[in-house]
């Protein structure tokens, strides 16, 4: 008896649906819904996501406005690009690639992303938002995780929540959200710092992977039925392939698919859905910043 696999380009296919049908809408009234992609530097990730990204804008109706600039740009040209955007009527979106080079403040360009326009929810104002529950911009990830194990009809009332990571990006909001009255998990967080992984990961019946090291959740660390959801995107080497890596989780899915109730594929599982939620936070900001409802 395997697990059900989670099929994230399905489930993100459906709600890119949903989107590419408001931003339609707002389009019809004079409003395209536009996303500005900044990215410093050429990492191959970041280049790959930001692609990714703005695929994704011109397939659902959405504009997006790219700035590539070059690692050595300094971080005051980088700011003067963000408030470029923030002063720009046909951006309702603001996305700065992460990371940035080491010289330049990561704090400082976030906190310069107008609000209304933090599409990733990485502001301070936004953050504070999501943890007491008012209106905001959730983070894609997170809020793409939330979607997944909903949509999926994972029982999540009273369920044991055992997130395996702490970053601002994913582990943090994912607490938070995993916690509201709406999922109402209890829920554990483990770090590196975490003496006994395996003893906290035998108890619970949704396990969110997200530390960033491929392999890390093992088959025998899972009570048997859980809901297993991989965040990680590790590129390990693969000489068999064209490209030369492959993409690995942080679960090991061969074994653990054995032994979970549910489990979700890399790739396939939550990254679309990143991109999915980040479509919809730009389709949200339009439709607020322009009073119009969609
Ligand atoms: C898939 C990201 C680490 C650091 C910075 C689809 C993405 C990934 C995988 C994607 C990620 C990871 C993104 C798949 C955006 C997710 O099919 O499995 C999409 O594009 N992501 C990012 O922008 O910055 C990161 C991971």
């Amino acid at each position: 008896m395997g697990a059900r696999i989670i099929d994230g380009r399905l489930v993100a296919a459906e709600i890119r649906g949903e989107v590419k049908a408001r931003a339609a809408k707002l389009a019809a009234k004079g409003i395209v819904p536009g996303l500005a992609v900044i990215l410093v530097g050429l990492d191959p990730a970041s280049l790959s996501y930001v692609t990714a990204k703005e695929k994704a804008c011109a397939e659902n109706g959405l504009a997006s406005f790219e700035v590539k600039m070059p690692a050595e740009t300094s971080q005051e040209e980088l700011l003067a690009v963000v408030r470029r955007f923030n002063a720009d009527s046909r951006v309702h979106g603001i996305l700065v690639q992460l990371p940035l080079p080491k010289h330049i403040d990561e704090k400082a360009v976030i906190g310069t992303i107008a609000p209304e326009k933090d599409v990733d929810g990485f502001t301070p104002i936004n953050v504070g938002r999501m943890v007491l529950d008012e209106p905001c911009f959730l983070p894609c990830t997170p809020a793409g995780v939330i979607e997944l194990i909903k949509r999926s009809g994972v029982p999540t009332d009273g369920a044991r929540a055992v997130v395996v990571g702490r970053s601002n990006i994913v582990g943090k909001p994912l607490m938070n959200l995993l916690v509201r009255k709406s999922v109402n998990a209890t829920v554990t967080i483990c770090h590196t710092g975490t003496k006994d992984l395996a003893l906290h990961v035998r108890e619970a019946d949704i396990v969110v992977a997200c530390a960033g090291k491929p392999g890390l959740v093992t088959a025998e660390m899972l009570k048997p039925g859980c809901c297993v959801i991989d965040v990680g995107v590790n590129r390990v080497e693969d000489p068999s392939v064209a490209k030369g890596y492959r993409l690995k989780g942080d679960v090991d899915f061969e074994a653990a698919s054995k032994v979970a109730g549910w489990i979700t594929p890399v790739p396939g599982g939550v990254g679309p859905m990143t991109i999915t939620m980040l479509l919809a936070n730009t389709v949200d900001a339009a439709a607020r910043i322009s009073g119009l409802e969609a």
